[in-house]
């Protein structure tokens, strides 16, 4: 008896199992502290989430956006859910359960903030897709500052007249605000804040850095001027290009976002739920960087990776991914064996006690919980096929650890200028990664038999989704 009220009591003491998801926009595996970063930018309080738990150095998604969030939410290919993953105005076919979804069901109060890029059509919304409460915008971004150019008004309304509007629920929100980044922090430390006793998902989806910054003519698309000061005072960095003020621009924009992620943990740790609730940290694709996006202010880094954003080359594709929780899982470890994307539903699933389901709308499951490979024994990963592919399906490669293929129908963001970033407009590239991270040496010739067999990995998935991919490169017709 003293022993069952002893359980008891300890049962009713523990803080219900949290989950927090935190994405960021566009961050390069070379932009953090904890993978080495090749820049000046310091993220301590992603580091320490990184110290605390486990970093992966093998983490895949898709190259771009929309795909990458779809089978983030989705726990599935892009392709098995979506007809065309471009745009995010079709949204996910509606017989496939979302992660916020699972939750909610499971008794999850569901807060999402930020960037959605998954439809706004009927059914589409945010809330319609799982969560209680929801404040963020649906397009691929929005300027940082509430405060806006005439110019760049007009040129974003005209390009897609939700890009710049805000809503909170399925309400547009006329909230002033002063920096993007503190005001999607801000509302998810709200829901925290106001739901500390029930068991909570929050999905905090900042925009930063997303690269695409414009401190000199369009500086609503900027870092904040005291995080641009702070920068400047900091490193002293040489300030006289448009490339150097950017530079500058996206260091700031990452420190911004590492000190209010500390913020948010801090919050957590002062309302005694950081043993206890699973925090995830990861990128939805690689940096656009200066030497493949050479019309861009691109700043971002893939720490020697090849290419970058919307490419399916390792810059594009392996972003950094941590995930931490005192209470359940090993401290400072990190797991280098191929983990993606599609993991991220099951394993959140798995932690919250959640069956993880065998399908998902039309096909089975494709990602596998991480929660058995986080303890400090770890167990190897299980070699996997894969599969990644960018909006319109203009480059697609094909993994199994450590083999890929890759192939692309154009030059996505490519400068034509530059050899060194030469890619293939045909037929597929072969490489073995565990030799040649950098990807410059083509084996297809020279292993047939494995691009073969990657290759029929992409026709069997071609004819088991039975129906025609449209707009795709190596399609099998
Ligand atoms: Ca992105």
């Amino acid at each position: 008896m003293a022993m069952m009220i002893c359980v008891m009591a300890q049962g009713a003491s523990r803080s219900p199992k949290n989950v927090v998801l935190i994405m960021a926009d566009d961050l390069g595996f070379g932009d953090l502290g904890c993978y080495n970063c090749d820049s000046a930018i310091h993220t301590p309080n992603i580091d320490r989430l990184a110290e605390q738990g486990v970093k992966f150095t093998s983490f895949h998604v898709n190259p771009v956006c929309v795909p990458s969030r779809v089978s983030l939410m989705s726990g599935q290919y892009t392709l098995d859910c979506e007809e065309r993953p471009h745009a995010g105005k079709t949204g996910i076919y509606q017989n496939v359960t979302l992660l916020p979804q699972y939750l909610q069901k499971a008794g999850y109060v569901t807060g999402g903030f930020g960037k959605w890029h998954l439809g706004n059509g009927e059914g589409d919304h945010p809330v319609d897709r799982g969560f209680d409460e929801w404040f963020g915008f649906y397009g691929g971004w929005i300027r940082y500052k509430y405060e806006q150019s005439k110019e760049t008004h007009i040129r974003h309304i005209k390009a897609e007249p939700h890009m710049q509007i805000l809503y909170d629920g399925k309400e547009k929100s006329d909230e002033p605000w002063e920096h993007l980044t503190d005001l999607l922090t801000d509302k998810a430390m709200g829901f925290v804040a106001g739901n500390k006793d029930k068991p909570f998902f929050l999905f905090l989806s900042y925009n930063a850095p997303h690269g695409w910054l414009y401190h000199e003519t369009h500086p609503e698309y900027s870092a904040t001027d005291e995080w641009v000061e702070k920068v400047r005072a900091k490193y002293n960095l040489p300030d006289e290009t448009w490339e150097q003020r950017n530079l500058i621009d996206y260091i700031a924009v990452t420190e911004h976002m590492d000190a209010r992620i500390g913020d948010l943990l801090a919050l957590l740790k002062k309302q005694n739920l950081d043993q206890d609730t699973l925090v995830v940290f990861m990128s939805d694709n690689g940096a656009i960087t200066p030497e493949f996006y050479y019309t861009l202010a691109a700043s971002g880094s893939n720490g020697g990776l090849r290419a970058g954003k919307a490419v399916p080359y390792e810059g594009g594709v392996r972003v950094p991914m941590v995930i931490s929780c005192p209470s359940a899982i090993a401290a400072n470890e990190t797991v280098s064996g191929f983990t993606m994307g599609v993991d991220i539903l099951p394993t959140l699933l798995d932690f919250a006690g959640i069956p993880v389901p065998e399908n998902n709308g039309d096909h089975p499951l494709r990602g596998i919980s991480l929660m058995p490979y986080l303890k400090q024994q770890q167990k190897p990963l299980p070699q996997r096929e894969a599969l990644f592919v960018n909006n319109g399906m203009s480059g697609i490669c094909v993994m199994k650890d450590p083999w890929k293929l890759v192939t692309l129908k154009s030059r996505v963001g490519a400068n034509k200028d530059l050899t060194t970033n030469e890619v293939p407009t045909d037929g597929w590239l072969l490489f073995n990664l565990d030799d040649d991270i950098g990807e410059r040496k083509d084996l297809s010739r020279q292993y047939p038999e494995k691009t073969e067999e990657l290759l029929d990995f992409w026709k069997d998935y071609n004819r088991g989704i039975g129906r025609k991919i449209r707009g795709g490169v190596g399609t099998n017709d």
